[in-house]
């Protein structure tokens, strides 16, 4: 079995209640539960979401204590902002795969810059939710090799 933590930054709590012409109609809870009953074969996943910077960094630090073998991140606005979450991402061994659900590079120019890409394993931009269902596939293809 393969452990993979998906985790979701500042206001995705609110995916399916508040612009769904950008981020859809699905809710974070109908998402979490598409993405367990869909995962591949032998993954089980855990989920995360947090609108606190620190609180995200603190769960992503408790991976050295208590690895997995991927993580699956759309850290939502701090990407565009935050040394902090990319350093904590640093810390651990893991993979991790950069997840936005809309075309970032389609939007503003603010939102064109990632501060985590360039560590990450792969990067999905603007497949919508289903972004999080190729991130692990890719992660899954990933740990089998
Ligand atoms: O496209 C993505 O997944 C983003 O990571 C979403 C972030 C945004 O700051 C990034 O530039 C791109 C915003 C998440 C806000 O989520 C909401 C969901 C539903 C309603 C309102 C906000």
């Amino acid at each position: 079995m393969s452990k993979v933590l998906v985790l979701n930054g500042p206001n995705l709590n609110l995916l399916g209640q508040r612009e769904p012409e950008v981020y859809g109609a699905t809710t974070l809870q109908d998402l979490e539960n598409r993405l367990t009953s869909g995962a591949p074969t032998g993954m089980n996943l855990e989920f995360y979401q947090s609108n606190h910077e620190g609180e995200m960094i603190d769960r992503i630090h408790q991976l050295m204590d208590q690895p997995v073998d991927g993580i699956v991140i759309n850290p939502g606005a701090w990407t565009h902002t935050s040394v902090a979450i990319r350093d904590a991402l640093s810390t651990v061994t893991a993979p991790f795969v950069e997840v936005h659900i809309s075309n970032v590079h389609a939007r503003e120019a603010f939102r064109h810059h990632s501060y985590v890409s360039d560590i990450a394993l792969a990067v999905i931009v603007g497949c919508g939710i289903q972004g999080y269902t190729f991130a692990l596939e890719t992660l899954d293809q990933h740990i089998q090799h």
